[in-house]
C-alpha cells in the first residue's frame, strides 16, 4: 500500500481566494516590510511594482509557519525577484537596507503623515508635497490651502481616529447602529463587516451593512439612522451618498471599483462608559468620549450576499476572488451581481456560500479572508 510521500510539498494557490489566512502572521517581519515598499510604489503611482509586493505579503501571510531559509519560498507563486531580494536581505541581516533607505526618505515620511489624515489621498498628500509643505502646522497655517470639510475633520479629530478601535469599541458602536435601526423598523437586519468581521483585533474604522426585507424600504434607512444620530448628539460627522444603482444597467456587467449602493461614511462620538472595559485611547484629553469613524451600507436585501462579500474584505482577497471569477470561470463578480458570461446569465445568491458555490470555490470563512 501506498504511505505517505516523504516530500509532500503543500501547493498554495496563487489566489487569495483559494488560501485560508486568518490574523495569525507567521511572517510579519517580510509582510511589514513588503508593506512599506508597496505603499512608496502606490505614491509613485507605479501600480504593477504596488501590485508585487501585496501579492507576495499576501502569500507569506497564509503560511501556516515562519520562512527561514530562502529556499521555503522556492515553490510559492508571486515571489519575483525585487520580492526575493528584500527576503534575501531580511534573512541574512534581519533588515533590508531599501526598506530602511525608504523609512528614512523625507518624501515618503511626509506623504506617510499627509494620507493618514482622513479625507487625504496620495494626490492631495503628493500636491502639500510639492509646495514644500513638510509638516500638519505647515499645511494649516498655508494661506493658499483651502480644506474640505472632510479634511477639517480629519485635522480636528486626528488624536482619535488616527488611534485604532478596538473590538470592545466595535461592539459598542454596533449596539448603537442596533438600537437606531430596531426603533426605526423592527425588522431591520443589520451586520458587522470589514476588518471587525474578519476577526481582527483592531480597526482604522467599524463597518456595517443595513438592510429590511422591504425592497425600497432600504433607501430611506441610511438618512432615517443619521437623523437619530444627530438627535442623540453624537454625529459628529456625515459624507451620505445616496445610491446610483440602476437595475436596468445590469445586464452589461463591467467591473467597477466603487459600488452604487447607499452608504454614509461618519465620525461618531462614542461614550467611554458604553465601552467594556473603557475607551482605548489615553484619557489625558480628559473628556470621556473619543471620535470614531463608522462606515455604513445598504444594498437591497436581494443583493445582501453580494455586497456584504465585498464589504467584508480584505482588500487583496477581493481583488484575487474578482480576478478568479474572470479568468478561470469568465465570470463577472462585482458588490452588487455575479454574471456567467458563457451563460449570459445572473447567478442569484441568498448566502455568501452560494456565491463561493457558483464560483466553485470552497467556502471561506470571513476569519481565513485576511489575505
Ligand atoms: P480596517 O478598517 O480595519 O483598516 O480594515 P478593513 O475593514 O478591511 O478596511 P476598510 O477600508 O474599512 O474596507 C472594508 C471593505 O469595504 C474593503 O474590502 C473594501 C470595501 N469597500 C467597498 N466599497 C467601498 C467604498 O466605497 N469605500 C470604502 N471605504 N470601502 C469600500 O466594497
Ligand atoms: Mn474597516
Ligand atoms: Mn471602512
Amino acid at each position: 500500500s501506498e504511505g505517505p510521500t516523504p516530500t509532500s510539498v503543500a501547493i498554495v494557490s496563487q489566489y487569495a481566494c483559494q488560501r485560508r489566512t486568518t490574523i495569525e502572521n507567521n511572517n510579519s517581519i517580510f509582510t511589514d516590510a513588503f508593506e512599506v515598499l508597496a505603499e512608496s510604489y502606490e505614491f509613485s503611482e507605479l501600480e504593477g511594482q504596488c501590485l508585487a509586493f501585496r501579492r507576495a505579503a499576501s502569500v507569506l501571510k497564509s503560511l501556516p509557519c515562519e520562512v527561514r531559509r530562502q529556499e521555503d519560498i522556492r515553490d510559492l507563486p508571486w515571489m519575483g525577484e525585487h520580492t526575493k531580494a528584500v527576503m534575501e536581505d531580511i534573512l541574512q541581516y534581519g533588515h533590508s537596507f531599501e526598506v530602511e533607505r525608504m523609512l528614512s526618505d523625507k518624501k515618503y515620511q511626509t506623504l506617510k503623515l499627509f494620507t493618514s489624515v482622513f479625507g487625504v489621498g496620495p494626490k492631495t498628500a503628493d500636491k502639500w508635497y510639492r509646495k514644500g509643505l513638510r509638516s500638519f502646522s505647515d499645511v494649516l497655517t498655508e494661506p493658499s490651502i483651502h480644506l474640505n470639510r472632510m479634511q477639517q475633520m480629519g485635522f480636528l479629530y486626528y488624536e482619535d481616529i488616527s488611534r485604532a478601535v478596538s473590538k470592545a469599541e466595535a461592539r459598542a458602536l454596533g449596539s448603537i447602529i442596533d438600537e437606531a435601526v430596531r426603533a426605526i423598523t423592527p425588522d431591520g437586519i443589520l451586520a458587522l463587516t470589514g476588518g471587525f468581521r474578519r476577526e481582527k483585533e483592531f480597526g482604522h474604522d467599524v463597518d456595517f451593512i443595513v438592510t429590511t426585507p422591504e425592497p425600497g424600504r432600504e433607501n430611506s434607512l441610511l438618512p432615517d439612522i443619521i437623523e437619530r444620530l444627530k438627535q442623540e448628539g453624537i454625529l459628529l460627522y456625515c459624507d451620505y451618498q445616496a445610491s446610483t444603482l440602476d437595475i436596468s444597467k445590469l445586464p452589461c456587467p463591467r467591473f467597477e471599483a466603487m459600488d452604487h449602493f447607499a452608504k454614509c461614511f461618519l465620525i461618531l462620538q462614542l461614550e467611554g462608559s458604553k465601552v467594556e472595559g473603557g475607551l482605548s485611547r489615553s484619557k489625558e484629553g480628559g473628556r470621556g468620549w473619543k471620535a470614531v469613524r463608522v462606515d455604513l451600507v445598504s444594498p437591497p436585501v436581494d443583493r445582501y450576499a453580494f455586497a456584504l462579500l465585498g464589504w467584508t474584505g480584505s482588500r487583496q482577497f477581493e481583488r484575487d476572488l474578482r480576478r478568479f471569477a474572470r479568468l478561470e470561470r469568465q465570470m463577472v463578480l462585482d458588490n452588487h451581481t455575479l454574471y456567467d458570461k458563457t451563460k449570459k446569465e445572473f447567478l442569484a445568491a441568498q448566502t455568501e456560500k452560494d456565491i463561493f458555490a457558483h464560483l466553485g470555490l470552497e467556502y471561506i470563512e470571513p476569519w481565513q479572508r485576511n489575505a
